[in-house]
């Protein structure tokens, strides 16, 4: 049996101890390469950190299983037991660029069910955490249940790119809707962005592709507030697949799906 209460206790201070090492690491020169393409950045502290939380989980929870983005973790095929999903610094362009905007995110899954959520901006100190079925906080503030909001009063997140001729998505379908909201954001880290959702500060976040552990957290804290996750189409995400991802309050939801993505319902 899962001693959940020790569980979370101990991804705290891991947490914590991580960010004090990343804040640290802003008085020191970078390592930077990159991955995919000359935009997709990786440093030695996204390493670093992985690696710090993986030792840790394995020697605590050794048959846990840990889906991490830098490589540390195993490779799965399912959700099964416990799984740890990992991103160690989400938003890895605003750290190297702005050294501000990025965050630590780990989602904790039972099976296939979300059960903790922590995403943790490093800079503010702040961390944003759900236990399913229990609330969501920001540090000791509960967050409240979103409300729906209409289209002209929202502020939504996405990035600009997605308005512009791109191979994810036709450009002309999002239009509208940036025309129709009072403003559009973007930070440039999913698991903030989704975390902003979760604290009412956007009310809409929507992205062409993401990784599982750019959503994993994200998805448990915004459905313990009563936000609704899906992909672009509607659907359920998977965690343990790549995949568009499209988060607001309820009903607001709805109208954009509807509405502006015209899925039928
Ligand atoms: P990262 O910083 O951990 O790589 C920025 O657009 C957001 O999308 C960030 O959350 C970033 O996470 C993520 N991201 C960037 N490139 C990606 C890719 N090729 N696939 C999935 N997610 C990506
Ligand atoms: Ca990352």
């Amino acid at each position: 049996m899962t001693n959940w209460t020790e569980l979370d206790q101990n991804v705290r201070s891991w947490i914590k101890e991580a960010g004090e090492r990343i804040r640290h690491s802003f008085q020191t020169e970078l390592n930077i390469k990159t991955k995919s393409n000359r935009n997709d950045l990786v440093t030695d502290m996204d390493e670093a950190t992985e690696h710090y939380f993986t030792e840790n989980i394995r020697q605590t929870y050794p048959d846990h299983q840990i889906l991490g983005e830098e490589g540390y973790g195993d490779e799965l095929n399912e959700l099964s037991g416990i799984t740890w999903i990992i991103d160690p610094i989400d938003g890895t362009m605003n750290f190297v660029h702005q050294q501000r905007n990025f965050a630590i995110s780990i989602g904790i899954y039972d099976g296939s069910v979300g059960q903790l959520g922590y995403i943790y901006d490093v800079v503010h100190d702040e961390l944003y955490f759900a236990s399913k079925g229990k609330g969501a906080y920001m540090n000791d503030t509960k967050l409240p249940t979103l409300k729906s909001v209409s289209i002209a009063d929202a502020v939504i997140a996405l990035n600009a790119l997605w308005v512009t001729e791109n191979n994810r998505i036709d450009h002309t379908i999002l239009a509208p809707l940036v025309r129709d909201v009072r403003g559009t954001r973007s930070y440039g880290s999913a698991a903030m962005e989704m975390a902003y959702v979760a604290a009412g500060r956007l009310d809409s976040y929507l992205t062409m592709r993401l990784a599982p552990w750019d959503f994993a957290a994200g998805k448990i804290l915004i459905e313990e507030v009563g936000g609704v996750v899906s992909d672009l189409k509607g659907e359920t995400l998977n965690p343990l697949n790549k995949s568009s991802v499209f988060v607001g309050k309820p009903g607001l939801h709805e109208t954009i799906l509807t509405k502006y993505l015209k899925v039928k319902k």
